[in-house]
């Protein structure tokens, strides 16, 4: 019995909307995600990994149309289609309520309606929120289980009248009497994405796939979170968080948002190359932050687990990534080797023999990649070997610094402070990155992604910007200091100067050491760049020329970058706040000047 009438009543309305055969309330225990596994099995949509080699994993394959989010169908249906921005696709709530009630209806025929209750954020902490996820399908419950904090106790904590955001999940195709159900059910040419931040709920249809059927993630813990932090004074964002410890042994707490392809997980799991600093990991993907009484900045990692890119980790670029995979773990989309084990591009040489992501004999003359490019390993974060021990702390971990990244070849230099938070937000939203391969458009091409959130923020990034410039006039003299990384410069010759990786670790003391008012910086006309020598470059093969490169103001590209800006700028109508408008006047100015002078 449900002591939340509110809840009672939701699942009332939406077990006679979709109509399953039967509901089950999920509990989060070791025995229902087996039960959840055992049917995937039974379906035929995982296998089970050899049990010596990968204790207790699956390998599972979804239908090859359901592969990754789809903005295109994501939308946000808030009352008016300022309010959604043109970072969004947006309809009008009425109006895809009535398409979405057209779809769900009868949607879970001949199906189990699973009732998820989940906290973002651990139990109980001021940080947190509760959703509730209705799904019919068992991979989103077994993948909710291992990113999210499942079960009864989240019940207990939402009491009889707490707040929760209800989220409600089909994969779209029913089954009647006589038919046979797909390994992988998905309907996605009729699959929506839509939220509504007024009303704080989410609603997935068509897809059973990592972002558009796992809501708490983006769906909720993004563009709904980011809606609600708006209101309510907080923030929600595409950040990982990281611990950062000296030699001596004072440690400092910080998060970091980089757009897509640009090693979020790698950064937030990083081992350091400098002797005795130490990197934990807190999260890799998202961040909540809220004030708390003491004036600081607190940040909880709001997710349980990882769903990270398998492609491109291995044991070079991500050791701890790899141990956190060597047991209880769900990849999706990956391939199998001939022992029973997984494989995907960039974890070492390739096998002679696989069977690739779609079930196929592969070999490596091949012409297609043996595991899906946006292949997926999920597993709890409480396997990561550079787990914080207090990433699960209720009342989070206070954040001293805030990193603003992208992949940029030129203009950008690699480490850039931002002389307040008003600074600091305008980094935030010029933030931009070359496309890769990967995304959509021509490589190379300059894709803008303000803090990282363009496809996450669920209003109009103009009135996000605003939000950021508010949240920085309360507690002014317990901000967290903001710079602006970019590991990703090129030479002439199109080879990358920074090694990254492990060496980034030599940034992160640099700005640890200005966080303690330790190292020493110059004030340039674009913020302030690292005096020579007071980035630590002992054992780095780094000659003059490349740290030239690495940390000079690039005069003309910053002002051929400056119409680029407000160009974009202008997409957000007169939204933009002034304060915004006058940092670029300001670096617009200083550069003219710095121009004459040279
Ligand atoms: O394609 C998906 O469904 C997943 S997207 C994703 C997953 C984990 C972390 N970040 C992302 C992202 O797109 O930023
Ligand atoms: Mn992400």
């Amino acid at each position: 019995m449900l002591k939340h009438e509110r809840l009672a009543d939701w699942l009332e309305e939406i077990r006679s909307l979709c109509e399953p055969d039967s509901l089950v309330i999920c509990n989060g225990s070791t025995e229902e995600y087996n039960q959840m596994m055992n049917l995937l099995l039974k379906s035929g949509a995982a296998r089970k990994l050899n049990e010596t080699k990968r204790p207790n994993s699956y390998l599972v394959r979804s239908d090859p149309a359901d592969v990754a989010r789809v903005e295109s169908r994501t939308y946000i249906c808030s009352e008016s289609e300022g309010e959604a921005g043109p970072n969004n696709n947006w309809e009008d709530p009425e109006t895809m309520k009535a398409t979405l009630h057209g779809l769900f209806k009868g949607c879970m025929r001949g199906r189990v309606m699973y009732v998820i209750p989940f906290s973002m954020g651990p139990v109980g902490s001021p940080i947190a929120h509760i959703g509730v996820e209705i799904t019919d399908s068992p991979y989103v419950v077994a993948s909710m289980h291992i990113m999210t904090r499942v079960g009864e106790k989240v019940l207990e904590n939402l009491g009889r009248d707490g707040e929760f955001v209800p989220c409600v999940h089909s994969v779209g195709i029913p089954l009647e009497s006589e038919d046979e159900d797909s390994i992988w059910p998905c309907n996605p040419e009729n699959l929506y994405v839509a939220h509504f931040p007024e009303t704080k709920e989410i609603w997935s249809f068509g897809s059973g796939y990592g972002g558009n059927a796992l809501l708490g993630k983006k769906c909720f813990a993004l563009r709904i979170a980011s809606a609600m932090a708006k209101e309510q004074g907080w923030l929600a964002e595409h950040m990982l968080i990281l611990k950062l410890t000296n030699p001596e042994g004072t440690s400092r707490y910080i998060a970091g948002a980089f757009p897509s392809a640009c090693g979020k997980t790698n950064l937030a799991m990083l081992i350091p190359t400098i002797p005795d600093w130490k990197v934990e990991t807190v999260g890799d993907d998202i961040c909540w932050m809220k004030f708390r009484p003491d004036g600081r900045l607190y940040a909880i990692n709001p997710e349980a687990g990882f769903f990270g890119v398998a492609p491109g980790t291995g044991m070079e670029s991500n050791p701890n990534a790899m141990r956190s995979l060597e047991k209880d773990c769900i990849f999706t989309n990956v391939a199998e080797t001939d022992d029973g084990d997984v494989w995907w591009e960039g974890m070492g040489p390739a096998p002679a023999h696989l069977i690739d992501w779609k079930g196929n004999d592969w070999t490596p003359k091949s012409n297609e990649p043996a595991a899906h490019p946006n292949a997926r390993f999920t597993v709890s974060a409480a396997q990561c070997p550079a787990i914080a021990e207090e990433w699960e702390e209720l009342s989070g971990v206070p954040i001293s610094a805030i990193l603003f990244g992208g992949r940029r070849a030129t203009v950008v230099p690699l480490v850039n402070e931002a002389r307040d938070w008003v600074q600091g937000t305008f980094f935030g939203s010029i933030v931009s990155s070359e496309k890769t391969a990967a995304a959509d458009g021509k490589i190379g091409e300059l894709r803008r992604d303000p803090m990282a959130m363009l496809p996450f923020c669920g209003y109009n990034m103009a009135d996000y910007w605003s939000h950021w410039i508010n949240m920085g006039k309360k507690n002014k003299d317990f901000l967290p200091k903001i710079f602006y990384v970019n590991w990703f410069r090129k030479d002439g010759e199109g080879n990358f100067v920074w090694p990254g990786f492990g060496e980034n670790s030599r940034v992160l003391k640099w700005i640890f050491d200005r966080i303690e008012g330790k190292a020493s910086a110059i004030e340039t006309p674009i913020g302030n760049l690292p005096s020579p020598n007071s980035i630590d470059l002992e054992g780095l093969n780094l000659s003059e020329r490349d740290l030239d490169n690495l940390l000079k103001v690039e005069i003309d590209g910053w002002l051929e970058e400056i119409p680029l800006i407000r160009d974009y700028y202008s997409s957000y109508g007169n939204k933009v706040p002034k304060e915004l408008e006058n940092e670029l006047n300001v670096l617009t100015e200083k550069l003219r000047r710095a121009k004459k002078v040279a």
